[in-house]
Order: structure tokens, then sequence, then C-alpha cells
């Protein structure tokens, strides 16, 4: 598993052959979760060109190229990457939720979730600085926009050491956030349509509604599916902490919801079985 040119290219072929059981599956359903808010607020949500975002590191003419793909565990490590299009390394990025750059990183057996902002350089070299305290492969998604159309380009990212996988915790419908906050999910989860998913958010068993904005929404929604770690990045309404998914494929996702409570961000984590839609 050590072989990143190898991962690449797996990922890369994988991401075309889902690409194209999916335009089999269902010719007119992009693969993405469309937020409930306005459509016009959210374009290019759905899978833009036909690919599933994250699992390539190119996709519609774009590429991200990582300066080092190795960190060291638990230490503090500045990782520096580019985006190149078809005129070289892009630097004119659109303003995206309050940033021109999501940077989300997550251990492959869905652990560790680490949504980041990097800063750009005149030249077109972005950096973060990150710490990944235990080691694995973990993927790194690149979440933009260029000329108003969303791409998100994942790549891989190597922490030795010994790793001791976590398994998939069981699917459920409350998740702890710490220090006495729990969210609770409230939607039924169905492939291939859409399905509206609602949190709410409790502190010591009491409900919270006084929710302030972060990024520019109520929450942000990160989902990704079990196995391949597709990856669907979403916002909440304005009013609420509500999404509309689109989950393409029945199976297990893990769903990351970020909000923003007592000056802190706070990170929810749920397992959800997408189920077959009834025929
Ligand atoms: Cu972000």
């Amino acid at each position: 598993m050590n072989a990143p040119a190898k991962l690449g290219l797996y990922a890369v072929l994988l991401g075309a052959v889902l690409a194209g059981s999916v335009a089999v599956g269902s010719a007119a359903e992009p693969v993405g979760l469309s937020n409930a808010a306005p459509v016009a607020a959210h374009q290019g949500m759905s899978a833009g060109g036909g690919t599933i975002p994250g699992l390539a590191s190119a996709a519609d003419g774009y590429q991200l190229h990582a300066a080092i793909d190795t960190l060291p565990a638990g230490r503090a490590t500045t990782l520096e990457f580019t985006i190149s299009g078809e005129d070289g390394t892009v630097t004119d990025f659109d303003i995206e939720h309050t940033k021109r750059m999501h940077f989300i990183v997550v251990r492959r057996d869905l652990t560790g979730f680490l949504h980041l902002h990097p800063t750009m350089s005149a030249d077109g070299t972005w950096s973060t600085t990150l710490t990944l305290a235990d080691p694995g492969v973990y993927r790194a998604y690149a979440d933009f926009v260029v000329d108003g159309e969303k791409h998100t380009l994942g790549t891989d990212i190597f922490v030795a050491g010994t790793f001791q996988p976590t398994a998939l915790p069981a699917p459920s419908m409350v998740a702890d956030a710490a220090d006495g906050y729990t969210v609770e999910l409230d939607g039924d989860v169905v492939a291939g349509e859409e399905s509206t998913l609602e949190f709410t958010i409790r502190r010591n068993g009491k409900a919270i509604t006084d929710i302030p904005e972060y990024l520019g929404a109520r929450g942000h929604l990160v989902a990704l599916r079990d196995g391949d770690l597709a990856y669907l990045h979403v916002h909440a309404d304005e009013d609420r902490l509500e999404f509309e998914a689109d989950f393409p494929t029945a199976g297990a996702y893990r769903l990351f919801l970020q909000f923003r409570h007592g000056d802190q961000v706070r990170t929810a984590a749920f397992t959800v079985d997408a189920r077959e839609a009834s025929r």
C-alpha cells in the first residue's frame, strides 16, 4: 500500500468505472448533494463532467499537485500544493463560502477528519500546516471553484508507522460532538433520490438554536462513501441545519457535520446506511 503511483492509477480507474456505472444506472441523475437553499446559489454541486468528486487527482482539465505525499506522525508539517489548468498554475479562484480553497483530510478508515483553509501565495502555491496524529493512509481533497464551476480533486498522503484501522461505527442517528454537545440526525436516507437531512444540536440535553454562521452558513456537511471515499460537500440552509442529499448508491456513508458554537468549531460524525429505494 505504499506505492503512490499505483494508488493514483487505481483511483483514476475506479473513478472511470464508477462514473460509467452511474451513467448507466441513472442517466439524468447527477452524483452529489444539493442544498435545500435555492439552486442558483449552489451551482456546481453535481458531479460536473460525469466524474465522481474526490476520486481523481485530475478531472475536468484541472490537476492537483502536492509537493509531498508523506508526513511525519504527530508533528505539525506544512503541506504545499498547486492546482494546474490548461494555462498552467491556477491563481484565480472564486470565493465559495467565504474561502477560495477548502481542504479536507481524512484517514482512509474515515477517522481523523480535518477541514482546513490553506493560504495562497502570488504564484498559486497553496500552503497549510497540519498535524496527522496517527499513522496510516489519508485522503486529502482540494475543494474549489474556478469560473463558477466547482471541482474536488483528491490525493493520498502517507504517515509512516504502525497502522491500526478503526472499523466504521454502526449507523446511528445521534453523534457525540464533545463538551456535552450531541447532534441528532433526522431523515430517511434513500439511495438515488433526494433525501432531506436535518440536524438538531443539543448541549447537556437542551436544544440549541443560536448557531452562528460558520463560513457563511449554519453548518457544513461532508459526506464520504464507505469503500472508495467518494466525496460530497455541501452547506446548510441559511436558517436551519438542513440539507438535501443525493446519495448515489445504497450502502454506508460517513457524514461529518461541522458547526460553530461558543466560538469553537465542532464536528459530529455519523454513519448512515442509504437504503435502496422501494420500487
Ligand atoms: Cu472549508
